[in-house]
């Protein structure tokens, strides 16, 4: 089975990557990171962040609840010490760059493309816990545009566009990005949560609302990626509660080209190669040459 993938200039050796902040080198004495289409870091922030209040993890009984804060040492540190040990990998990186503004954003895609290693940007422009009350780059059409155009401008990287959840027009926001030069989309972040202990009478979590994600929010990112994928031409990358190789088929038929697995990889270190050859056993066993072949197969008007 042909399992290659090509995301927008981008050729993939197949289409199964981690989600971006589930995985980390570490994950290389579970299984040979080498066998991934790619691999995706956690969010890089231009400067160093402390992160939110603890706790930033919370399991329901559905599903996790995070308000991790993007805490990190910064870009600097990021390119000039963190990359040594993401090149001894040989699938391409894709770097998520989290900002607080859009110029800040430009300025960090224009260092990431002048960083040996980097083969793609992945633009966090969706993280839901950056404010108190949630809001992102991506919730908007028009802000969504605007940190894509200025990235785009600054880099010939390949730009993808991670989209949010947390919108009232998902496809409209997809629009807005591929107008504004973005080379995929990345469908989706995490959908605001929330859990109370009912004792102590206060949010579970330090920051109070957190970003939701696993098994429950699979069906949401699965129409969302259904609805991207009608909306643009350009590539859509799913993501959201994928566990299994048959998950990941139902991204692929709903209009993905490649899928990332992130939550899954706390229940299971091994879920990521699990989910490859599982993917490769469902072609062959249904006569499928290209793994490309099955992306949008349960499209209306397919
Ligand atoms: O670090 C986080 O709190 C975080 C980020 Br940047 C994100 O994009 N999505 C998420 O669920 N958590």
């Amino acid at each position: 089975v042909d399992l290659s993938v090509r995301i927008g200039g981008l050729a993939l050796a197949n289409p199964v990557m981690p989600a971006s902040g589930t995985f980390g080198p570490e994950l290389a004495q579970v299984f040979d990171l080498n066998r991934l289409g790619a691999l995706v870091t956690k969010s890089v922030t231009p400067q160093y962040r402390q992160g939110n209040a603890l706790p930033r993890l919370c399991e329901t009984e559905a599903g996790v609840l995070n308000s991790i804060g993007i805490p990190g040492k910064g870009l600097d540190h990021f390119c000039t010490q963190a990359m040594a040990e993401w090149r001894r990998f040989t699938p391409p990186l894709v770097v998520s760059l989290s900002a607080d503004t859009v110029a800040a954003f430009a300025d960090a895609a224009a260092r990431l493309a002048a960083t040996p290693g980097v083969a793609a940007i992945e633009a966090n422009i969706s993280c839901p816990n950056l404010e108190e009350d949630g809001r992102a780059f991506a919730m908007h059409p028009e802000s969504a545009a605007a940190a894509i155009a200025a990235m785009r401008a600054a880099c010939a990287l390949p730009l993808w566009a991670k989209l949010s959840p947390n919108t009232a027009d998902i496809a409209a926001v997809a629009r807005a990005v591929e107008e504004a030069g973005a080379d995929a989309v990345v469908v989706a972040n995490t959908i605001l949560g929330l859990a109370i202990d009912i004792e102590r009478m206060v949010p579970k979590l330090g920051a109070g609302m957190g970003g939701f994600s696993g098994p429950a929010f699979k069906p949401i990112a699965l129409r969302l990626v259904w609805q991207c994928a009608q909306a643009v031409r350009i590539p859509v990358i799913g993501v959201g509660g994928i566990a299994t190789p048959a998950d990941a088929v139902e991204f692929l038929m709903a209009g993905a080209s490649a899928v990332q697995v992130g939550t899954a990889s706390f229940v299971s270190p091994t879920a990521l190669p699990a989910v490859l050859d599982g993917l490769a056993a469902f072609c062959a066993r249904r006569g499928f040459a290209r793994v490309s072949d099955l992306t949008g197969l349960a499209l209306p008007g397919r």
